[in-house]
């Protein structure tokens, strides 16, 4: 074995030769692994005993992209561009052997080989689109030369990873490998060469084009369908034009358009956004003070306590990864009509084509109910989802300390209440932990995890762990009301809310929201999610909003009665602007001596955005969040926040922290003391500082 260089060896076994990559974690196309690849099949080439190559990958992936710590860095030799066009043009068939994924530069590699075989397990896509750039190496041009361009639309705008499988259906891999991959891709090398079969360079082939070229709408109508979609975002509109290039100009061309648009994205704030969003979505996975061996609970059952809308959305998370859930209800009848939700839930799926009924009936198989807490005695987590009231949690929990075995986790889904208070009921507060599930609970990706003052490392890691084999996206936060997302939100909240008593319309609230990324606004997302729930907390703690009280003692509750904010036609989720709720506004801002006035696009965006990011500088000070970049990942996947802005302390960092500094000191001048900004805002503007600095 030669050591081309410190990521790539080269040897030959028997008449084929073999490049293997070994650069963990993913083998990413740093300038190492480029050169050592160039060299490789260059010495693969060079050697007159072997008359086949196999590019191959050590550890638990192929290729899994370019080295996106790389991005943003003057360009080292050689380019992606160059070591492909090297495979590509060798005198002797190169065959991508693939097992973990191939995505990105990854697949673009595959793609120069002349051939590729994959384990069953692997997957392969063009996952560019997510970090806000497209394929530039050749993959929008050469992807639908092999998978044709309506299939090459789909998977490069989506950046899915296609199991291979499917790829091999379209065509993409060659042969399919059920045992060892090296030899398996050795033994396709040599029957490629027993059988004379060609070199094939996807470059130079045209078939699968022909169809675009004569109807060329496709492109049109992929954009006209996928709108909603890709709205507010770059890098789709310029991977359509990109394989449109591909469809109407020659090969080298068409790399050269994809080029100038690769750079065009990749020196706009989207890209740098969604790739800083890229680490800080891992970076959440790390909790200072909990060691990465902390031995784990396994967690082989859970038990929910509650079946309303959050325990049923919560049961589904964990019956989809398989793992047997007992479910626990005050009354039969409750009981059965949570369980009854569960199953029309998965029911609407499998009618829609998106679940089979034998996995509905597996998941099915793995739930009870029960009207006992005595039934969670053998499970390793217990998950409360009842009403939020302190007494009754407390009593819940006393319970379950009595009843559950030594080691299991007492988790409590509570968006409001005190973790750490929760935890005295019971004589294992080490083992008590929040899981705040954001609803609907089966749908949504975030858990906001709790930590207590007490809570044990192992029961951190544990609750990391679990949530991520049950889908979800974890982040470890401290108590206070609200947690983080909630607590920021309520600020947005606050804001709206005496934007419209000041002048702004509620419409143009929620449009100014919607357009700069959010799903909704937040008028149309209370009325989506009930007006009532905030209410009965309100009437709780004795606070009063004008507005929203009115609305709701009509009965306004949103969507579900037909009328909140807006008004909503039978059978319609399309809000519509109400002169009722318009007269109700101008009374709450007459008999609260407010002038109403012209209120600014700009003015609206800053005053519902600014307080978040004050609170959330807050937040940081107070050790409640453990790095800026968590609160972005909780905002990104709790709240809508666009992903192209990063979330709101990248937003914040990208604005100019002076800049929002300078404005919470206007509006403070105008509006009073709650805009005083944060300490630690204060103290990075004076040290010329961003929060990425922290
Ligand atoms: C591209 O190819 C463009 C080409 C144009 C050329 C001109 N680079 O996710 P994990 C690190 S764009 C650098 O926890 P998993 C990651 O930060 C790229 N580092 O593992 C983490 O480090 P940590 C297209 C990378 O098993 C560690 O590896 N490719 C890269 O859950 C483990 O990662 C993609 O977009 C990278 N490309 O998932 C694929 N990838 O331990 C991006 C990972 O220090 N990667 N790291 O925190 C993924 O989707 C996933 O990492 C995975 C493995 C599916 C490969």
């Amino acid at each position: 074995m030669t050591a081309i260089n410190e990521f790539v060896t080269y040897e030959a076994k028997g008449t084929v030769g073999v490049v293997t990559v070994n650069s963990p974690p993913v083998n990413a196309l740093s300038q190492g692994v480029r050169a050592g690849i160039k060299g490789g099949i260059e010495a693969a080439v060079a050697d007159g005993s072997v008359n086949a190559v196999v590019l191959a990958c050590a550890g638990r992936t192929f290729i899994a992209g370019a080295d996106i710590t790389e991005f943003g860095k003057p360009p080292k030799e050689p380019g992606l561009n160059v070591v492909i066009s090297t495979i590509e043009s060798s005198s002797k068939p190169v065959v991508a052997a693939i097992h973990g994924t191939a995505l990105g530069g990854g697949l673009e590699t595959a793609l120069g080989c002349h051939y590729r075989v994959a384990v069953p397990s692997a997957k392969v896509g063009l996952p560019e689109v997510k970090l806000g750039i497209l394929p530039g190496a050749g993959g929008t041009q050469r992807l639908p030369r092999v998978v044709g361009v309506q299939k090459a639309l789909e998977f490069i705008t989506s950046g899915v990873h296609v199991p291979a499988k499917q790829a091999f259906a379209a065509g993409l891999i060659d042969e399919m490998i059920d045992g060892d991959l090296t030899e398996g891709a050795i033994a396709f090398a040599k029957k490629v060469v027993a059988e004379g079969r060609p070199l094939v360079k996807i470059s130079e082939q045209n078939d699968k084009l022909e169809e675009a070229r004569k109807n060329p709408a496709i492109f049109d109508e992929f954009r006209k369908a996928n709108a909603r979609k890709f709205r507010g975002f770059e890098a789709p509109e310029n991977c359509i034009k990109a394989i449109e290039a591909a469809v109407n100009l020659p090969f080298a061309d068409g790399l050269k358009r994809e080029r100038e648009l690769f750079m065009e994205l990749m020196s706009g704030e989207q890209a740098k956004a969604q790739q800083y969003f890229f680490f800080a979505e891992r970076q959440a996975n790390k909790i200072p003070d909990v060691p990465k061996d902390t031995p784990l609970i396994d967690i082989k059952t859970a038990g929910i306590v509650g079946a309303g809308t959050m325990g049923g959305g919560i049961a589904m998370n964990f019956l989809q990864a398989g793992i047997p859930v007992t479910i626990v209800e005050t009354s039969q009848e409750a009981l059965d009509k949570g369980i009854g939700v569960i199953k029309s839930n998965y029911a609407a799926t499998v009618s829609k084509g998106r679940l089979k009924q034998e996995a509905m009936d597996k998941y099915m198989s793995l739930l009870t109910g029960s009207t006992s807490l005595e039934d969670l005695k053998d499970a390793d987590i217990v998950i409360e989802a009842i009403f939020e009231n302190m007494d009754v949690k407390k009593e819940v929990f006393g319970k379950l300390d009595k009843i559950c075995k030594q080691g299991a986790i007492l988790a409590t889904n509570t968006s409001t209440l005190d973790i750490d208070e929760i935890g005295t009921a019971t004589s294992r507060p080490d083992y008590v932990i929040g899981l705040h599930f954001f609803s609907p609970a089966n749908v949504m990706r975030l858990l906001e995890e709790v930590r207590t003052k007490k809570t044990s490392a192992t029961v951190m890691a544990t609750c990391m762990a679990l949530a991520k084999k049950i889908g979800k996206v974890p982040v470890m936060v401290g108590v206070c009301e609200g947690f983080v997302g909630n607590r920021m939100l309520a600020k947005r909240g606050e804001q709206a809310s005496q934007l419209i008593l000041e002048g702004a319309k509620l419409e143009d609230v929620d449009r100014v929201l919607y357009d700069f990324g959010f799903p909704m606004g937040p008028f149309a997302m209370s009325d989506l999610a009930g007006n009532d729930v905030g209410w009965r907390i309100r009437q709780g703690k004795g606070v009063k909003s004008p507005v929203a009280d009115a609305i709701c003692e009509l009965g306004r509750f949103g969507q579900k009665t037909g009328d909140g904010y807006y008004h909503y036609e039978k059978g319609s989720r399309t809000p519509q602007p109400d002169p009722i709720v318009e007269e109700i506004i101008v009374k709450a801002a007459r008999d609260a001596g407010i002038n109403r006035r012209q209120v600014s696009d700009e003015e609206i965006l800053k005053r519902c955005v600014y307080p978040m990011i004050n609170e959330a500088a807050k937040i940081l000070e107070e050790g409640i969040a453990t790095r800026a970049s968590d609160i972005d990942v909780i905002w990104v996947y709790g709240y809508g926040w666009p992903i192209y802005r990063g979330g709101p302390m990248r937003y914040a960092d990208h604005i100019g922290l002076e800049n929002i500094y300078n404005d919470l000191l206007k509006f403070k001048a105008e509006h009073g003391d709650e805009w005083t900004p944060a300490p630690l805002l204060e103290r990075l503007v004076k040290e010329g500082k961003s929060f990425k600095d922290l």
